[in-house]
């Protein structure tokens, strides 16, 4: 079998499901962290070679590059033996994965810790080093103007109230969804554990991070309350390394 090796970042939630997914097929591999957050190796040219659009995670299998992190669970079911992670509605699997994918995670991560004015010293510090990466690589400037124009996108989204409530609204109606998908099966897109699952998991981690499982704590949401803790309880959150603290 050819060597496995995944580009990643141990916090960032689309390695966590890129991991979730190997750890549920049984898969051997190795892990090479790109630092996201301090030496933003992401735009190394070598990597940006690899991942055009310079994020993780990034699965090489043998000389197979594969990127895009639904892509990659998917290649990882197809490529190796192990326990299908399709189910039979993979229409309801693929609906609720682009639905987790879609949710805005950074405004849940910022929303809290912006200043008077709803700015977030975080996100205007990003776009320093943005600018600061354009400058240094030129090659990328394409990439990089696109992300300093969602960066000034982002900062928009957050000086706007409404628009952050819409988001955070967006989420709660997603954990309602799960707390009813959850009613009749111990998965949520079907009777066996898929790749939703591993998305799932690793956004309803996300969120306990960021304080949010009040939303289903205390007697809330009983479903995911039961679903998460059998979640924890499976081999691959550990293996996977999932976050939640
Ligand atoms: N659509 C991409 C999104 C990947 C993504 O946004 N990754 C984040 C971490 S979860 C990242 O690499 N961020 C680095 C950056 O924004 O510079 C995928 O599914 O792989």
């Amino acid at each position: 079998m050819a060597d496995v090796l995944l580009y990643d970042y141990p916090g960032s939630i689309c390695s966590q499901m890129a991991r979730l997914a190997l750890a549920e097929k049984g898969v051997s591999y190795t892990r090479q962290t790109i630092d996201i957050m301090k030496t933003h190796e992401q735009f190394e040219p070598w990597y940006v070679a690899l991942n055009a659009k310079a994020v993780v995670p990034t699965l090489r299998i043998g000389d197979e590059i594969i990127t895009d992190t639904i892509n990659i669970v998917h290649r990882v079911d197809a490529a190796f033996d192990g326990p299908a992670l399709i189910v039979p509605d993979a229409a309801r699997m693929q609906d609720l994965m682009a639905r987790i994918m879609g949710l805005h995670y950074g405004v849940l991560l910022y929303c809290d810790g912006l200043t008077h004015d709803r700015t977030s010293p975080t996100i205007v510090a990003r776009g320093e080093l943005l600018a600061a990466q354009l400058k240094q690589h030129p090659e990328h400037a394409k990439l990089l103007k696109s992300r300093l124009e969602g960066n000034r996108r982002f900062q928009a989204i957050l000086k706007d109230a409404d628009e952050v409530e819409a988001h955070l609204q967006n989420t709660r109606d997603l954990v309602d969804a799960l707390e009813t998908a959850l009613a009749h099966s111990d998965f949520v897109a079907g009777d066996s554990y898929s790749l939703a699952d591993c998305f799932a998991t690793a956004a309803l981690a996300r969120f306990h991070k960021h304080g949010f499982d009040i939303w289903w704590e205390d007697g809330l949401k009983p479903n995911i309350h039961r679903y998460y803790m059998a979640m924890k309880a499976r081999p691959s959150w550990s293996a996977a390394g999932v976050v939640e603290g």
